[in-house]
């Protein structure tokens, strides 16, 4: 490589929580990002020392390779990071006067101007003050969670959490469950299975599947997509691997997703979120032809009775046979039937990413609890077969959670990490989920305690309360994560809540001008990760767990700060700065490198030497015990987390507390709506919105992240370029229903229901099943009509804003009814004139600064 050019390395995914992946190298000259690549484990270590791993089952062979494997997120980064959208300087709402008239309800649409960061950081140190003076600390709502760049010293979240409590405390707005929301309020009380609910002892089961299963059944899971948002290209190799082993594949979702399209293997298409009654259908044959494992049950278990009376109809009159799952779920009485019995004959496993959209639809303890029951019914840690993790490994540094050969060490950044206010359990927070509510409708209950993934199911039976302890209303936002409206359940509520007069100032700290900052009053302009410098551990990788330092690679882009330092220039207002900061960033590395673990593995000359380190493999990897087996070996000995150590086919927990609760009843059900939520197509309301909405993570974005980047942008699949020229976000419809309503292929269309519309565009396809319909989340919002009508298809405008169930306050984003309208986008021009001349560019979707900026 030529000499004036510099190369870096970076965990560029998007998790965030300061947990690095999808490592890579970054080539910059003169100060610009020239290109990002895979960053090789042997440009300065052996690979022997690596103790590279390897696993071969029927000749197949498994093993990492010798570089990293970035995704196609990661290689357009350098789009993001120059992106028209970064904020170039601190923004001040025009209509809002911290001295006179605060005007909340333009917030949304009125424009911004340019003010320095000394007079930004003066007004947000005076409004703390004064509101701490006028209404306590507890007034100031802190949004400093979510996902985003992976920054341990600059953390992406959090900081304006770790100077709020030097400052007397705050409220939070506690971590959701999110990604886990099924797992976390169903399945732990049928089997613990802490931190997250889903099977928490998966080591070494890819070669247990691999040496003794026969097939492998992608429950809504799509290894080809979502862990490009931090796990890298290992999970598509993966799926591969076990195929050319000899496994079955078989795909249950709406949409033929990409690892089904990509793979062999067989689709059944099903109804969303009716999983839960083709679980029951299947339990129903099993039970029906005694094709279960009567011997483990009786042993591994408890309730089983119960649930089989419910089953065989016995408690509501209702046999679940696959002739009553047919019409529910899509699929045909013979197909269900022989799904059954295959996998009674044979050795099966479930595999998930996280959990698929099910898992954050209404009433997703349901299905979550009984996927656990069918996998019990079969003698759950049997040889081969289990629920295997295709992504979360790496999360928390468990190594029971990790499938794959493990590491000798999980290297912990903890001591140094900025970011831990968005993980803490304080006494004053809110649920995610009820943020609007508690705005503009305090007080607020509820009950499944601090709603945070990782506590033990007893937590969820607590009731809690905001405002907590005394008495107090919200009346300042302090947010680095705006995008509540994008990602969460009830955006247009949402809008209407940051509109509320008790908010007398919302502040937002963000590097790119999206979604929830344009409802803010002061915005601060921060920085990406290619701008500092840092230190991380890539933990996710499939391969080699690493510790990197990360040098500063670019300069920063316009007069952003990192998050960390934004808010330590607050800080200095404050006079907090030093115990703010807590030592340079020299001796922060330095302590991060002391207390990783991998301190006596390598020197830290070394470390800084070279860059970075790769941990070996461990030595005894093979010695791990196998998933399940040793509670199938010995369940007394080897106890799961439920009261009883067994499985709870009927929970002690739930019916202790819950006995009545027909939403989350005792023994898992198939609750198709109820109390909370009428979003099934048996409802009524589904002859007004007759098709069910499938909003799956996004591949070509994490989330609202990567919108604006003009090389995904391109793809045939990532957007729908509309008559105006502007790219619609797809909206996936079976030409079955498109006869029907009458669309083809291109045409741009209001996708509603009572709560709002969005747009989007029809990509006609048989790749989803009739009735229903497929968008991906997190469009960013670009409003025609705020509270009812967005350009950019950001569905989550129009999710329920009901949670879970009425006792479990998660999310629900997925599975909702909407209906399609075909709209004429010039009449929409003509008719909503301002919001068409509108600040987001068509094709790029990136921001034209002077339209939304006074004097740009
Ligand atoms: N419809 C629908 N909605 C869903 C889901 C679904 O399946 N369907 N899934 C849900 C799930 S599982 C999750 S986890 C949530 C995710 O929801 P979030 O975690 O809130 O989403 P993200 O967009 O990943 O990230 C949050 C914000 O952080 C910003 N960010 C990134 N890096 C930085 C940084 O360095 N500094 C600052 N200040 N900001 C940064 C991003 O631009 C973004 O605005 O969404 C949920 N919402
Ligand atoms: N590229 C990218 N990667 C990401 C993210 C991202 O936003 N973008 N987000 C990250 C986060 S925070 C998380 S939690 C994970 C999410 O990981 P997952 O939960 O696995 O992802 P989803 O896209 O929600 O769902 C996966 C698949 O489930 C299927 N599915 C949807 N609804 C149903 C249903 O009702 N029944 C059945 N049987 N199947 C269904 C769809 O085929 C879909 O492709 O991904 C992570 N990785
Ligand atoms: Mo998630």
């Amino acid at each position: 490589m030529a000499n004036d050019v510099k190369t870096v390395y970076k965990s560029l995914g998007l998790c965030g929580f300061g947990l690095g992946s999808n490592s890579a190298a970054v080539d910059v000259k003169d100060g610009k990002i020239l290109r990002i690549r895979p960053m090789h484990y042997d440009d300065a270590y052996d690979i022997e020392d690596m103790r590279p791993w390897r696993i071969e089952v029927n000749g197949a062979v498994l093993e990492p390779k010798d570089k990293t494997m970035p995704t196609p997120l990661q290689y357009a980064y350098k789009k993001r990071v120059y992106s028209k959208n970064r904020i170039p300087y601190p923004l001040k709402r025009v209509d809002w006067d911290p001295n006179g008239d605060r005007h909340p309800e333009t917030r949304g649409i009125s424009k911004y101007e340019r003010i320095s960061w000394d007079e930004a950081t003066d007004i947000i140190a005076s409004e703390l003050k004064r509101i701490h003076a006028q209404y306590g600390p507890l007034a100031v709502l802190a949004q400093v969670d979510g996902h985003g760049e992976s920054k341990i010293i600059h953390a992406a979240h959090g900081c304006p959490g770790k100077l709020l409590d030097l400052m007397g405390g705050y409220t939070l707005q506690a971590r959701q469950p999110d990604s886990w929301e099924g797992w976390t309020w169903g399945a732990k009380h049928i089997w613990g299975m802490d931190p997250v609910g889903k099977q928490g002892n998966v080591q070494n089961l890819f070669q247990d599947i691999a040496e003794n299963g026969d097939a492998v059944l992608y429950w809504g899971a799509d290894p080809e997509t979502t862990p490009w948002g931090w796990g890298g290209m290992q999970p598509g190799r993966l799926v591969r691997w076990l195929h050319d082993v000899g496994l079955k594949s078989i795909f249950i979702s709406p949409d033929l997703n990409y690892t089904g399209a990509a793979h062999e293997g067989k689709w059944i298409p099903i109804l969303p979120n009716t999983d839960a009654a083709l679980h029951c259908a299947i339990a129903y044959v099993w039970i029906k032809e005694d094709t279960y494992d009567k011997d483990y049950l009786a042993t591994h278990s408890v309730g089983f009775e119960d649930f089989k009376n419910y089953i065989m109809g016995g408690e509501d009159g209702v046999p679940k046979t696959p002739k009553w799952a047919a019409p529910i779920t899509g699929i045909t009485e013979r197909q269900i039937k022989a799904l059954a019995r295959y996998w009674a004959k044979h050795v099966v496993s479930i595999a998930h990413c996280a959990g698929g959209g099910l898992i954050r639809a209404a009433y997703s303890s349901e299905p979550a609890r009984l996927e656990v029951a069918l996998l019990a019914m079969q003698g759950l840690g049997k040889p081969g077969a289990g629920q295997i993790n295709f992504m979360d490994w790496g999360l928390f540094g468990i190594d029971e959670i990790y499938p794959l050969p493990r590491s000798a060490c999980q290297p912990d950044l903890s001591s140094i990490y900025n970011g831990w206010a968005m993980l803490t359990y304080p006494v004053n927070f809110i649920p995610k989920t009820l943020i609007p509510q508690a705005i503009m409708n305090p007080p607020v209950k509820w009950r499944g305690g601090h709603v945070i993934a990782g506590l033990p199911a007893e937590d969820q039976v607590v009731e809690w309360d905001f405002p907590h302890d005394g008495d107090y209303e919200l009346h300042m936002i302090w947010t680095d994560s705006p995008c509540w409206q994008t990602c969460w359940n009830g955006g247009y509520e949402m809008q209407r809540a940051l509109q509320h007069p008790n908010l007398e100032f919302i502040l937002a700290q963000h590097p790119w001008l999206e979604n929830d900052c344009l409802f803010a009053d002061i915005i601060l302009p921060t920085t990406t990760k290619l701008e500092v410098r840092d230190i991380s551990a890539d933990l996710f990788s499939g391969q080699y767990n690493m510790l990197m330092h990360e040098e500063q690679a670019i300069p920063h882009v316009g007069e952003s700060l990192s998050d960390f330092e934004a808010v330590g220039e607050v800080a200095k207002k404050l006079g907090l700065y030093e115990e703010y900061v807590g030592g340079t960033e020299d001796e922060l590395i330095r302590k991060g490198f002391d207390n990783s673990g991998v301190q006596d593995m390598v020197s830290y000359e070394e470390f800084m030497e070279k860059g970075y380190y790769v941990v070996p493999t461990a030595e005894d990897w093979e010695d791990d015990p196998r998933g399940m087996r040793p509670f199938y070996d010995d369940p007394q000995a080897n106890p799961l987390l439920t009261p009883t150590g067994l499985i709870e086919f009927k929970s002690t927990l739930l019916e202790q507390f819950f006995p009545d609760d027909e939403e989350r009843p005792p023994v898992p059900h198939f609750v198709p709506y109820g109390e909370s939520h009428s979003e099934s197509l048996l409802h009524p309301r589904a002859e007004e919105y007759p098709f069910l909405l499938v909003t799956n993570h996004p591949r070509w974005r994490v989330h609202a992240q990567n919108d604006d980047n003009t090389w995904c942008r391109e793809i045939e699949t990532c957007k729908v370029k509309g008559p105006d020229g502007y790219m619609y976000e797809p909206i996936w419809v079976n030409p079955k229903d498109a006869v029907v309503l009458g669309l083809k292929d291109g045409d741009i269309v209001k996708m509603y229901n009572e709560r709002g519309a969005v747009l989007g565009g029809i990509r006609l396809s048989e790749r989803v099943i009739p009735h229903a319909i497929y968008q991906d989340h997190g469009a960013r919002v670009d409003t025609i009509v705020l509270g009812e009508l967005d350009r950019a298809g950001a569905n989550n405008l129009i999710c329920p804003s009901n949670t879970t169930s009425k006792n479990a306050p998660g999310e629900v984003t997925n599975s909702f009814l909407v209906n399609l309208e075909k709209v004429d986008v010039f009449e929409l021009a003509r008719q909503y004139p301002e919001a068409f001349d509108h600040a987001y560019e068509a094709e790029t979707g990136q921001i034209a600064i002077d339209k939304i900026v006074e004097g740009a």
